[in-house]
């Protein structure tokens, strides 16, 4: 992969540009760390979801077994295959309007860090990503998450706190950055239950949430089965030093089709590689 590493202020430049004309502009608020949105709202989406339950619907008539993944409870199926076949699902990552929401938010032209069509299926364990905790990739980061099917209590919602009460519990109970995983009694303990954020509805509504800042699980499904898109963008280089490692199954895709990446230009940029390196990817504690 034969890439110049972008550098800092090549990306805030880019920034400019990109935001230049954008009505998104202030569409994912910094101060709460997340938005909310139906699938009507982000030009695109619509189309991508059906692209999205098409995929999952072709595993589901395979009745593939998703037990091989670290994460049975949370376990993407997307492939590299799938990418290659369905060019519009990376197109849309790196689409103008995801560009520009994420950029906006964090200030410079990200990387889009991974992606996966996940799947939570019933569930009797309470671990990991199951708890209150926060990604700690990096201070900031953006995550989109969109359910597949329609989603109520049961099916595990992605269920988040806003970055203000974050940002009070974890001062409350003395849990600071790299603290670990919060039970539910000290998050609900310490904030009015009426501000946790559930991703209850329909398929195609979901959530832009800087999962840095808010502190928020999923997964905890009781019954059928949740399925969701999720997509990762990091600022470039971000915090963590990432080594190099394989894609494992039922973890987010990392690495990308190379004749799908742009030859320059911004997506060039959402899709380079990290830091001064290769392709890599992440080990968070809990993603
Ligand atoms: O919805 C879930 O299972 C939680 C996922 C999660 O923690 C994340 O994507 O950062
Ligand atoms: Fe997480």
């Amino acid at each position: 992969m034969a890439t110049h590493p972008a550098t800092v202020l090549e990306r805030r430049r880019s920034a400019a540009h990109v935001l230049e004309h954008s009505k998104w502009r202030g569409y994912l608020p910094r101060q709460s760390g997340f938005k909310k949105f139906v699938e009507k709202d982000i030009p695109g989406l619509a189309d991508m979801v059906a692209i999205c339950r098409h995929v999952l619907a072709g595993y589901e008539s395979k009745n593939v077994e998703s037990s091989e993944s670290k994460k049975p409870f949370f376990s993407n199926l997307l492939t590299q295959d799938d990418l290659a076949a369905q060019p519009e699902i990376l197109e849309f990552a790196i689409s103008p309007v995801m560009t520009e929401i994420v950029t906006d938010y964090l200030g410079a032209v990200p990387r889009m860090h991974c992606l996966g069509i996940f799947i939570s299926p019933v569930t009797n364990t309470m671990i990991s990503s199951q708890c209150f905790h926060r990604d700690e990739h990096d201070f900031r980061q953006v995550k989109i998450f969109v359910n597949l099917d329609d989603v109520t209590g049961e099916e595990g919602p992605f269920t988040f706190l806003p970055a203000p009460e974050t940002a009070a519990v974890c001062r409350a109970v003395g849990k600071g950055w790299g603290a670990g995983r919060l039970t539910d009694d000290e998050v609900l303990g310490n904030t009015a239950p009426e501000k946790v954020v559930r991703l209850i509805g329909s398929a195609g509504d979901g959530a832009f949430v800087d999962t840095s800042r808010c502190l928020h699980y999923g997964s905890r499904t009781i019954k059928g089965r949740r399925a969701i898109l999720m997509i990762k963008y990091v600022s470039a280089p971000d915090a963590l030093v990432e080594k190099d490692k394989p894609e494992m199954p039922g973890y987010p895709l990392t690495h990308f089709p190379p004749e799908q990446i742009p030859k320059d230009g911004v997506g060039r940029l959402m899709l380079a590689p990290h830091g001064f390196g290769g392709f890599s990817s992440v080990r968070e504690d809990a993603r």
